[in-house]
């Protein structure tokens, strides 16, 4: 088959509609290939990106009152997993946790995942799910049979879905939780700019890295043209919608080939690629009260950088 009759990959159609919009974007889900995965995880050993340790350190410190709350005998479904290690931390946390359910859209990470939860925990049963979790699933009926499933949802990775995408996901995951259902969640907390944009903006240059490569990616994968050092990363503190916003913008005008259309740069212009946004008390309970949980407790750590909330009912 030629490469002109072949079905445009979902990675250069959504680049397309991204890069034609009157401002640029790119969804920040693609950030994650073999690479983006690798720097994401150098980043979060970085001196700046306080997030991970923090929510470490909460449920480290937390641990037991957490697993008083949760209870015994929990199904544990974790979205995004990612590399496994908060899992095993919590599931050594929790009293008799009957299963682990990690659910991931890429099947190669689940093994790994699986891997090291069975490594730590030899006798719990694991049951990878492979489904895009932005979207509606069904959790398979085995593993755990009709125990209260304790959804776990880390990393403030909620912060990148837009408020409204927040709280669908809140109210789905409520469903797919199913009666009894509970959910810990990790959201990041505002703070001051500095310390924001410093954990977006590391001075190792890591994060310009990770961001950067979205466009190797695009030159590898979708057959674009980018010029990389055409490009410089920039992190900002967006006050009016609480959220640190990740760009890549051109140093200069120029344009950049890709599926058969020529996008054009002025100097200056920027790629949206990344929003996280941070949260206070009150906001985060309102979007799970507007998703229909009804209560929610908070944990966090003595400089307020990170909290963990369990929703339930
Ligand atoms: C794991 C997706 C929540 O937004 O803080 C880190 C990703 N981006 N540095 C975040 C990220 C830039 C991270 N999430």
């Amino acid at each position: 088959m030629s490469a002109v009759t072949e079905r445009p990959s979902a990675l250069l159609s959504d680049a397309l509609a991204g890069l034609t919009a009157p401002r640029k974007t790119l969804p920040c889900k693609w950030l994650y290939d073999a690479e983006g995965t690798r720097l994401f995880e150098a980043i979060t050993r970085l001196p700046e990106y306080y997030p991970t340790r923090t929510e470490i350190r909460i449920l480290d410190q937390h641990g037991p009152e957490i697993a008083r709350a949760v209870g015994p005998g929990a199904v544990v479904v974790e979205f995004g997993p990612g590399d496994g290690v908060k899992a095993v931390q919590l599931l050594e946390a929790l009293e008799a946790p009957r299963a682990y359910l990690p659910v991931d859209i890429a099947a190669e990470w689940l093994d790994q995942v699986a891997e090291r939860v069975e490594a730590a925990s030899p006798t719990l049963p694991v049951r990878p799910v492979v489904a895009d979790f932005t979207r509606p699933f069904d959790l398979p009926a085995h593993g755990g049979g009709s125990a209260a499933r304790l959804g776990f949802f880390s990393g403030s990775t909620i912060g990148n879905f837009e408020p409204a995408e927040a709280v669908a996901f809140l109210a789905r995951a409520r469903t797919t939780l199913g009666p009894g259902g509970r959910l810990l969640l990790g959201a990041d907390l505002v703070k001051g700019e500095a310390v924001l944009e410093a954990a977006y903006d590391d001075s190792a240059g890591v994060t310009a890295a990770f961001n950067l490569n979205l466009l190797t990616r695009l030159n590898r994968e979708a057959g674009a043209d980018f010029d990389i050092g055409g490009f410089l990363h920039k992190a900002r503190w967006n006050p009016a919608r609480e959220r640190v916003e990740m760009h890549l913008v051109a140093r200069h005008a120029q344009s950049v080939r890709l599926g058969g259309q020529t996008i054009r740069f002025a100097a200056g212009e920027s790629i949206h690629t990344e929003s996280s946004h941070k949260y206070r008390a009150e906001g985060l309970r309102a979007l799970a009260a507007a998703a229909g949980w009804r209560d929610a407790a908070m944990w966090t750590d003595p400089d307020r950088l990170f909290s963990v909330w369990l929703l339930q009912g």
